[in-house]
């Protein structure tokens, strides 16, 4: 199964700096046969250092993280995708664990950072207001849209697989970040096969947030409520 690992960038070259290079070659142990990157328009050195690497840059004439997936549906030519933030945020060593549960069967494979044995950026912290916000939504898609299989902890998380049929399937137009849960509240409508592992999230090494949590949260709301009624 021909997999693709998109890197997602926004400005991240100082995370690039310090975690690039411990991304695997493509290959048979990898679990991806070809990295490229999806950039929403940097100007801190991002693409240049890409370019250096030979990386395949897919530019945006959009903005928005949900573009850059459909960007990447578009333009790259693989049977799978797997999207991967390169911010510190995501565990490099599970990139490895999407490809063979794709070729179990599974559409849409989730790392998760709510299951058993999981751990969320706020698991330190008293008040967990991110966490719990991301549940509730989590609880509201569940509720409203599964028909059948289990329980999705983690509707919302960026790190995750898609199959190219299930992406044709869907057809997400999200722009912005509620990309994920679109695709997930979708793949519910269509009884998708859904699959999730535990993931360990880390901090943000450097630099900014692109997703201020309030403004991020009332997409969400729109974005359930889009798929409600539409
Ligand atoms: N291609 C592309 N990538 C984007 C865009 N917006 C954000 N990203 C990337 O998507 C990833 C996730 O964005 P973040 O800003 O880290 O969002 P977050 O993980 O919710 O927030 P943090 O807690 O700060 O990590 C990062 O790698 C960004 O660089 C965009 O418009 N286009
Ligand atoms: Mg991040």
């Amino acid at each position: 199964m021909k997999t693709a690992l998109c890197l997602l960038t926004l400005n991240e070259i100082e995370c690039l700096n310090l975690l690039f290079d411990k991304i695997p070659k493509p290959g048979p142990d990898a679990g991806f046969d070809g990295i490229y990157a999806i950039d929403g328009g940097s100007t801190d050195g991002t693409i240049e250092f890409f370019k250096e690497r030979n990386i395949p840059i897919i530019g945006q004439s959009k903005k928005g993280r949900g573009q850059a997936f459909q960007n990447a549906f578009n333009e790259i030519d693989a049977e799978a995708f797997i999207f991967f933030s390169p911010d510190g945020n995501e565990e490099i060593e599970d990139i490895k664990k999407f490809k063979p549960l794709l070729k179990e069967g599974a559409d849409i494979v989730i790392a998760s950072r709510m299951c058993q044995g999981a751990v969320n950026e706020e698991d330190q912290d008293l008040l967990k207001w991110r966490k719990w916000a991301n549940n509730a939504f989590n609880i509201f898609a569940n509720l409203f849209f599964r028909k059948k299989g289990p329980f999705i902890t983690d509707s919302i998380n960026g790190f995750r697989a898609i199959t190219k049929n299930a992406s044709e399937t869907l057809k997400l137009d999200a722009p912005d970040y509620t990309i994920e849960y679109q695709m997930t509240i979708r793949g519910f409508k269509h009884q998708l096969n859904i699959v999730e592992f535990p993931t360990h999230e880390g901090q943000r090494l450097a630099g900014d947030t692109g997703a201020p949590s309030i403004p991020t949260g009332i997409r969400f709301i729109k974005r359930f409520f889009r798929e409600l009624l539409g």
